[in-house]
């Protein structure tokens, strides 16, 4: 395919043509620009960092780390690629994460098309030539058949509106944006809002450092220990000897990572077996390994409890004061409904003497002043404050950009009552438009690079169709829309997610419709039902 095809409408001249806008250069638009430049496209990645990596760019906090073991972390389009790098450690940390991503867009000689701190402002249908006109801040205007939006899950950070907010006459940080250079908290009073994945990250090595650390926490997390070291020699052995292999289970599985799916309900075995399975699990430090120890802990309430119980009882047991202890356990919501946790000593972390948890549950934050947090009538005195408040998830990179399609109608429209999608990846009314790991498919329930790698094959494939086809224009029809908008809420309703405030409900932004973001159908099933879509000509698309 080339801007020469016969079929390819004309752009406007002041603008630079090409064929795919691809917007982010994290793990998606990497392989994106790979990918369809392997089609014959031409392609503009445009990414507002200074390099490339994503989210692994951005989020530099102290602690921050991948919570699926890196050797599933990783490409797997590229079986060379996959036995020539050698991860240092089982969850890689972020430099290591990003250095890996900057030799991808080496090896493939990918920066060549990446325009760098540039943000996408702006992506306009332009309705008779069938084209997208992208407005950068540069400046500039980029004229493209295909728009490509690989902006990521969590790229959008969510900064709570606290009365005095501006304030604070200290040091101020986010993790999702955190300085380039290093932060130094020795000798200092540091107070962290957040308690999530990031937060909990974060704590521990804030701690070692700071001469006091207050931690405001809102709702206590579930988190196991991660017990990272060396990578699992047996799983990189069998990555470079059997990758087809390997690449297929993680493709076919439920949520993109090796492991066996349980068979069994939590209250099929008895206490002393659950007990003992859910020690095994714990002992071996992976994100999912508790949520799938039974096939009904996300369903049944009673069979959730017995999951929560338990890391409940962990918590009292490293905890030393009760009351710490209690304030930390999770209480009221089933265990994975908010994003689990992997740690390296977080509850430990309370123990220590310059280490101060304040529960606003009790004693909700009131203000923020000059010198510190003021929560239940008490001032804690701050010289730093980390904001670890997470991010207006999934919908908030694309609501982010000015899109607008047919009829100069916006996508923040559209999507006025939640996102609405076919697949996940195509909106009616926004054509040539792909969601990279959008709303309403698996992104945040699996592993990510498996889901991204899928996302990005099954759009080159339709875009080869379509050259076959003749045409260059593609576009979800409403009712298939409807259909699978409404599917992912079912999906979603049949388990106990959408009764936790959690940001796959959109529950941590003021405002924000309450619907389930992701599909829970499963990675592979859901790669089954694209796959079959594009087998059968891709019905529920409109061609041409
Ligand atoms: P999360 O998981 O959204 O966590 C944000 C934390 O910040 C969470 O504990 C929130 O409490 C807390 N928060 C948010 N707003 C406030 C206010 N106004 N006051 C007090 N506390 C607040 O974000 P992360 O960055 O940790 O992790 C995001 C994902 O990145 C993670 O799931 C992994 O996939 C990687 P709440 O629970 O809302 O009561």
């Amino acid at each position: 395919m080339s801007t020469t095809d016969p079929a390819t409408p004309r752009a406007p001249e002041a603008a630079t043509t090409v064929d795919a806008v691809v917007v982010g250069a994290g793990f998606a638009g990497l392989y994106a620009l790979h990918r369809l430049r392997g089609e014959g496209l031409s392609v503009r990645v445009v990414e507002a960092g200074s390099d490339v990596g994503g989210t692994w760019y951005w989020n530099r906090y102290p602690g921050a780390r991948c919570d699926i073991e890196s050797v599933f972390y990783s490409y797997s389009f590229d079986a060379d690629l996959a036995r020539e790098w050698e991860w240092s450690e089982r969850y890689a940390a972020q430099p290591e994460i990003l250095s890996y991503l900057q030799h991808v867009a080496d090896r493939f000689d990918l920066r060549r098309d990446i325009t760098l701190d540039t943000r996408v402002l702006s992506a306009h249908l332009d309705e008779p030539a069938g084209r997208w006109t992208v407005t950068t801040d540069a400046g500039e205007q980029l004229s493209a058949t295909y728009l490509v939006l690989a902006v990521g899950l969590l790229s959008s950070t969510n900064l709570p509106q606290i009365e005095g907010r501006d304030d604070f006459g200290g040091p101020t940080y986010h993790t999702g944006a955190w300085p380039h250079e290093p932060v130094d908290f020795t000798g200092r009073r540091v107070g962290v809002i957040g308690t999530g994945s990031s937060g909990i990250q974060l704590i521990p090595l804030v701690a070692e450092q700071a001469a006091h650390l207050t931690v405001f926490q809102r709702t206590p997390n579930f988190s196991l220990p991660a017990k990272n070291g060396a990578p699992d020699a047996a799983k990189v052995t069998r990555l470079r000897e059997d990758h087809a292999a390997i690449k297929e289970e993680l493709r076919s599985s439920s949520y993109g990572i090796l492991l066996e799916p349980p068979t069994q309900s939590a209250l099929e075995v008895s206490e002393a077996e659950r007990e003992a399975k859910y020690r095994e699990r714990w002992d071996e430090g992976t994100l999912t390994g508790i949520l799938q120890a039974y096939n009904d802990l996300v369903r049944n309430e009673e069979s959730n409890d017995t999951a929560a119980e338990f890391v409940r009882q962990r918590i009292a047991e490293i905890v030393r004061d009760p009351q710490v202890a209690a304030d930390l356990m999770p209480q009221g919501y089933a265990y994975g409904t908010k994003r689990p946790c992997l740690d390296t000593d977080y509850y430990a972390t309370f123990n220590r003497e310059d280490v101060t948890l304040v529960n606003l549950r009790r004693t909700p934050i009131e203000r923020i002043t000059r010198t510190g947090v003021v929560a239940g009538g008490v001032e804690h005195e701050l010289d730093d404050l980390v904001y670890a408040t997470g991010y207006d998830a999934m919908t908030g990179p694309l609501l982010g950009i000015d899109l607008r399609g047919r009829d100069g109608r916006t996508l923040r429209e559209a999507w006025a009552d939640g996102p609405r999608s076919y697949l996940g990846i195509g909106v009616s009314g926004f054509p040539n438009m792909f969601t990279l790991t959008g709303p309403g498919s698996p992104s945040a329930l699996s592993n990510a690079v498996v889901s991204i790698e899928q996302h990005v094959e099954w759009v080159a494939d339709l875009l080869a169709h379509l050259q076959e086809r003749g045409t260059p224009l593609v576009e979800a029809d409403d009712r298939a829309e409807k259909e699978w908008t409404e599917h992912v809420q079912l999906a979603g309703n049949a388990t106990l997610y959408p009764r936790t405030d959690s940001w796959y409900m959109g529950a941590n932004v003021p405002g924000k419709p309450r619907v389930f973001l992701p599909y829970i159908g499963g990675v592979g099933n859901y790669r089954a039902r694209c796959d079959q879509v594009a087998r059968d000509g891709y019905p529920g698309f409109v061609i041409g």
